[in-house]
């Protein structure tokens, strides 16, 4: 059984359950084990849990609760979690116990519990953990290696894997001009998969694999996160003028695309994936009279939200970071589509699509849509898919999905604070309550700027604060971000040198 260690440090169940260095979690992961047992008595059904740190770098690790749904748990249960984690080893029972008498558990309930892990090498251990927790209260548990939170209990199911492939076999046939495809795995999970999927469709796509793990290590200079706080190409990956080339992340619930134009530009595509399912479903529903959304956060460049209500003429709704708060957004709507600007996202159809209607073809049509989507909760596999799908029926080269509209220039900046619990936001997340004076200072800052927009939040995966910048030229957006994370530093608490100027 795994080792308690003194609880020194509080841990909160954040953006994406608790994350920090994998020398620290070997007690968190052990009540975790415990905790998803509860829950599954409770709930009857089984419960997964997911060993990962998704983006972070390969010395952190984490761990996240999958409910009976393939979803998050709910805040309450997240509560259970912070307050087990913090709890010190001789108050366990009693905290357990507080628990199980809210939640009225009979414990003679058998339970089931899914445990997986990414490829990170503290992984195997900490899963055994988890397990050593499960064992603890005597049910049954079962472990499988597994691509992601999303794919906790599916994508290992050869079945799961079928399915989006002979979806994907559906889509009309494209030219051969643009069937290849770069994908940088990360040097994660997702490149296994990504592997394993293209034997598969090597008549549907050209499909090249960089940063596969044979040699890199996980997340490094490489993989979504890099692409999209960098705004540059990975290592590894020789992009020619004009070519595909798409970015998973570490557990491969996220997805990125971008290419380089003649010039050698880099573009990045990091807003367009909600807007790109978007543009085709619409079409695909025509005269089938649902109702679709758009949900983002924050993050999501301010020409995307303008393209969406203006262009598309479509419900745009904002919730906080995490998706967790996207997907039950995006339940609202008999179509809802979700999608975080760092990649994360997917289609929920919320509403049967009627294939006994007289438009039986745009039922039809949607129903294979569907079908490429994990509903579940976005997975990188499975968002290439479909956005490979759309651009294949809609003709359209990445140059072209690129020139829908302009990406406002934006930055994205990280600060150290000694505790990053100061800073209290509001208005998913668009403005701070606290510390005082923080929002003024940020609102004179903005002004200074054209089409500026900034805001800044404390991470739930690192221990950083967050600042976002947009305005009229990279230049500005670059200058407001810099202004706005001195101000976090000085009211905030910085620690460390102050940043330099980009
Ligand atoms: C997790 C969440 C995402 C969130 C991201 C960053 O992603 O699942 O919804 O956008 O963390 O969150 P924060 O800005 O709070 O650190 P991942 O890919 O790291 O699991």
């Amino acid at each position: 059984m795994a080792q308690f260690e003194e609880v020194s440090q509080k841990s909160a169940y954040g953006t994406a359950g608790f994350r920090t260095n994998s020398k620290q979690l070997d007690h968190v992961m052990f009540r975790m084990g415990l905790l998803a047992t509860l829950r599954s008595k409770k709930t009857k059904a089984t419960i997964g849990v997911m060993v990962t740190a998704s983006h972070n770098p390969e010395e952190d690790n984490g761990v996240k609760l999958v409910d009976t749904m393939g979803e998050m748990v709910t805040p309450a249960w997240e509560g259970y979690a912070t307050q087990l984690a913090n709890t010190e080893q001789e108050g366990l029972l009693t905290a357990l116990k507080d628990v199980i008498d809210r939640e009225a558990i009979s414990m003679a309930q058998e339970a089931s519990v899914f445990v997986s892990k990414d490829t990170r090498p503290s992984s195997e251990s900490l899963s055994q953990a988890v397990l050593d927790g499960v064992h603890a209260l005597e049910s049954h548990s079962k472990g499988a290696l597994t691509l992601g939170f999303n794919y906790t209990l599916i994508f290992d199911c050869w079945f799961e894997l079928q399915k989006l492939v002979s979806s994907y076999k559906q889509v009309p046939n494209r030219t051969d001009d643009q069937k290849a495809l770069l994908v940088d795995g990360a040097n994660g999970i997702g490149a296994l998969k990504v592997c394993e999927m293209e034997t598969y469709l090597k008549k549907e796509l050209q499909l090249s694999l960089f940063n596969d793990g044979s040699s890199g290590k996980l997340n490094h200079l490489c993989g979504a996160d890099y692409v999209k706080v960098q705004q540059k190409g990975p290592i590894g990956v020789e992009m020619s003028a004009g070519e595909r080339c798409c970015s998973c992340d570490g557990d491969a619930d996220r997805i990125v695309y971008y290419y380089c134009d003649s010039a050698g530009r880099f573009h990045l595509l990091d807003g367009r994936q909600d807007c790109h399912p978007h543009q085709h479903i619409p079409q695909r529903t025509a005269g089938l009279d649902l109702q679709i959304a758009v949900v983002q956060t924050a993050y999501a460049n301010g020409s995307s939200t303008r393209y969406l209500e203006d262009t598309m003429k479509v419900i745009v709704r904002c919730t906080e970071t995490g998706v967790k708060h996207l997907h039950h957004a995006a339940q609202e709507f008999d179509i809802g589509v979700y999608f975080e600007a760092n990649g994360h996202g997917t289609v929920l159809f919320t509403r049967d699509s009627n294939t006994n209607d007289k438009r039986e073809n745009a039922a039809l049509l949607l129903q294979n849509t569907v079908n490429l989507i994990n509903q579940t909760v976005g997975d990188a596999i499975s968002d290439m898919l479909l956005i490979e799908a759309v651009l294949t029926i809609r003709g359209m080269t990445v140059k072209q999905w690129d020139a829908i509209y302009t990406d406002l220039p934006n930055r994205q900046l990280k600060v150290k604070v000694a505790d990053r619990s100061v800073i209290g936001t509001t208005n998913a997340e668009r403005r701070t309550v606290s510390p005082a004076g923080l929002q003024e200072a940020i609102d004179s800052l903005v002004n200074k700027h054209r089409q500026a927009r900034s805001f800044v939040r404390p991470s739930g995966t690192e221990d950083v604060v967050r600042v976002y910048a947009e305005a009229d030229t990279q230049e500005s957006a670059d200058a407001l971000a810099h202004e706005v994370s001195l101000a976090v530093y000085r009211i905030a608490g910085g620690v460390g040198e102050e940043a330099k100027p980009l």
